[in-house]
């Protein structure tokens, strides 16, 4: 028979970072699941107990304290205790790798980091569900919760939408733009000419400059 997974989120210790759990908790709801949230600063027993009444499959610890050594050990073994060893122990927080291996290697299930995805978190519990129950025990999971606003609201959308054409201000024909004597000219000259004026002396010869200026002296000589 299917029925909704019941987890109950549980934050230990003198611990205040409740943001991780409430995003977890609001994801596992939003995936189909019955979420229990303790509230802050439960202690172990507390926690258990609510697990106990609750009668919850799941108890998931949100730990960012660096209590994670204690509090997961110190869960798992109350609820050995109140006969429910069987259910899956798992949570997150500001846990290094090496205490997750040790934590699992105890037998407490997955641990996930800071930045993990929230549907891997869905998956890894459903997983576990379906192991432990079967395939057919497991709920489908519901269509994606439709978004209370829309991503972009009526007034963006409007405000981005073209003038209509008779409000939009007149404006002057555009002047066609003026040649300057730069655009006017090639930007270079064509290689054959370029290479003709290379070819010619820079100046006149010697001979021809000093005939002309002779030609000047006498001329000015004659006026006077
Ligand atoms: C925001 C923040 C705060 C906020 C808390 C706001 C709030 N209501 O949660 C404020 C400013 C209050 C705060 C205070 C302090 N903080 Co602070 N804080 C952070 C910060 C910057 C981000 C935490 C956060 O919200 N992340 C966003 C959420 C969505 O991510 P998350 O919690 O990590 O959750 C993800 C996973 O961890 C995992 N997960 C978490 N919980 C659960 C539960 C389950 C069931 C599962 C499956 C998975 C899971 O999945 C989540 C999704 O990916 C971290 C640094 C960091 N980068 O992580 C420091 C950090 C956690 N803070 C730290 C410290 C030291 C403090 C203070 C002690 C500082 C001080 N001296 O006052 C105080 C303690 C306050 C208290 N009463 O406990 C340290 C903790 C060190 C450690 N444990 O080794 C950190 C790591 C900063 C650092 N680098 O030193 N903090």
């Amino acid at each position: 028979m299917q029925r909704k997974i019941r987890v109950l989120v549980g934050k230990p210790g003198l611990d205040g970072h409740d943001r991780g759990a409430k995003v977890v908790a609001a994801a596992l709801r939003d995936a189909g699941m019955e979420v229990i949230y303790t509230g802050l600063h439960q202690t172990p027993e507390q926690i258990v107990d609510a697990a106990v009444q609750e009668d919850v499959d799941v108890v998931a610890l949100s730990v960012l304290s660096g209590a994670h050594m204690t509090l997961f050990p110190e869960v798992q073994r109350l609820m050995a205790g109140r006969g429910i060893a069987d259910k899956l122990l798992t949570g997150g927080g500001i846990i290094p790798p090496d205490d997750m291996q040790a934590l699992l290697d105890r037998g407490i299930g997955r641990l996930f980091g800071p930045g993990s995805s929230t549907v891997d978190i869905v998956e890894y519990i459903r997983g576990w569900y379906a192991e432990r129950y079967g395939a057919d025990a497991l709920p489908p999971l519901p269509p994606p919760a439709p978004r209370p606003e829309p991503m972009v609201t009526a007034a963006e959308h409007a405000h981005h939408r073209p003038r209509p054409a008779a409000k939009a201000p007149a404006r002057k024909p555009a002047k066609p733009a003026r040649r300057t004597a730069a655009a006017a000219k090639p930007a270079r000259k064509p290689a054959k000419k370029a290479a003709k004026k290379a070819a010619k002396p820079a100046r006149r010869p010697a001979k021809k400059a000093a005939k002309k200026s002779a030609k000047k002296t006498a001329r000015k000589r004659a006026r006077r």
